[in-house]
């Protein structure tokens, strides 16, 4: 009895050294393990007197139910302790402020060839797609431009190969529709065209929206219905639009679009080099040679088409003066939009 009463004081020591999970588990080893302390003792009592067991026995339970249950307490006591160390140690300042993103943004010209398509698409116009690597059928020939035509001179053309070439417009896109679909048509062909030039207002891609409407009997005033909607919803519903005679081989009568210039409203300055008006687009009725030559029979059909470049609608629409300041990926520039 002098043992087990040694014995509990010498755990009891032991225990008040116990630091850790580790140091506990060797204790827990040394106690009442295989091989443990109070172990030997519970084994010993066959070796007791009968007359003493009893007592020996109960007084060895009621020792390992100490330990064992000391032990489970250390135990939950140091996980505490070890918890409260961790979530000190994690701890996080929630008033510091937070790290800044910086969200992406639509380029302008793509933020304004999606306005100019949404207007389109709200007036019921589709949207076509094209090859940029033109034959040149599809690019001249087919929308009355033959060889030779100095149309082509008006265009400095990229050529891939005698008949291949980098388109110049999207019109090849249209011509392509009208080969495949029958009327009533009434799409736009959206995309980048080439042409071998550079300055101020011009580089070598840049970019256009095309359309064309065709069914029994459209006429001129569709055209100017459908431009002149198109133009209050793009630039504001005041302002002023004309129509002035022009030329395309593959439109007759055609015309350029012109808008009471936004900058001086039309009092005449720098801008619209004292006209007060802007050109804004170029269009037309479909010339009958072009419905021909695509299928479509002119006597059946009449059409309207149109062409406008995204980068000058843009440059108006913000009074930016550079188009090479497009490309350059300034974000100064770009995050202005
Ligand atoms: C313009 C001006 C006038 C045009 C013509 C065609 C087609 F394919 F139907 F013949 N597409 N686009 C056209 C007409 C384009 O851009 C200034």
């Amino acid at each position: 009895m002098n043992d087990l009463l040694s014995l509990k004081q010498a755990f009891l020591d032991d225990l008040s050294a116990v630091s850790d999970i580790t140091d506990l588990q060797q204790l827990k080893a040394k106690y009442t393990g295989r091989k443990g302390l109070v172990t030997a003792q519970l084994k010993a009592l066959s070796t007791v007197p009968p007359e003493e067991r009893p007592l020996f026995g109960k007084a060895v339970n009621e020792l390992k139910l100490f330990v064992d249950q000391t032990i489970d307490q250390k135990e939950e006591s140091l996980k505490d302790i070890e918890k409260q160390k961790r979530l000190h140690a994690e701890k996080i300042d929630i008033t510091l402020p937070g790290k800044p993103s910086h969200a992406g943004r639509f380029h302008p010209l793509n933020r304004v060839l999606q306005e100019i398509k949404d207007i389109f698409v709200s007036m019921g116009f589709g949207i076509e797609e094209g090859p940029e690597v033109e034959l040149d059928y599809y690019n001249f020939e087919a929308l009355n431009i033959p060889r030779h035509h100095p149309a082509r001179d008006m265009q400095d053309t990229f050529y891939v190969s005698d008949d291949v070439v980098l388109r110049t417009h999207t019109s090849p896109v249209q011509v392509r529709v009208m080969e495949k679909k029958r009327p009533p048509l009434k799409i736009i062909a959206p995309g980048k065209v080439y042409r071998c030039d550079a300055d101020i207002s011009h580089t070598p891609m840049f970019h256009q929206v095309e359309g064309l409407m065709v069914d029994a009997g459209i006429s001129f005033s569709d055209l100017k219905g459908v431009l002149e909607l198109f133009i209050q919803s793009f630039f504001g519903k005041d302002t002023p639009v004309r129509f002035r005679p022009s030329y395309f081989p593959f439109t007759e009568p055609s015309a350029e679009v012109d808008i009471g210039c936004i900058f001086c409203t039309g009092k005449g300055c720098r801008v619209c080099k004292t006209t007060g008006w802007l050109e804004v687009m170029g269009c037309g009725m479909v010339n009958p040679k072009v419905f021909e030559m695509s299928g479509y029979s002119s006597d059946e059909y009449t059409g309207f088409a149109f062409g406008m470049g995204v980068e000058r609608l843009t440059m108006l629409k913000y009074a930016i003066d550079d188009i090479r300041l497009f490309y350059e990926n300034d974000l100064r520039f770009l995050r202005q939009f």
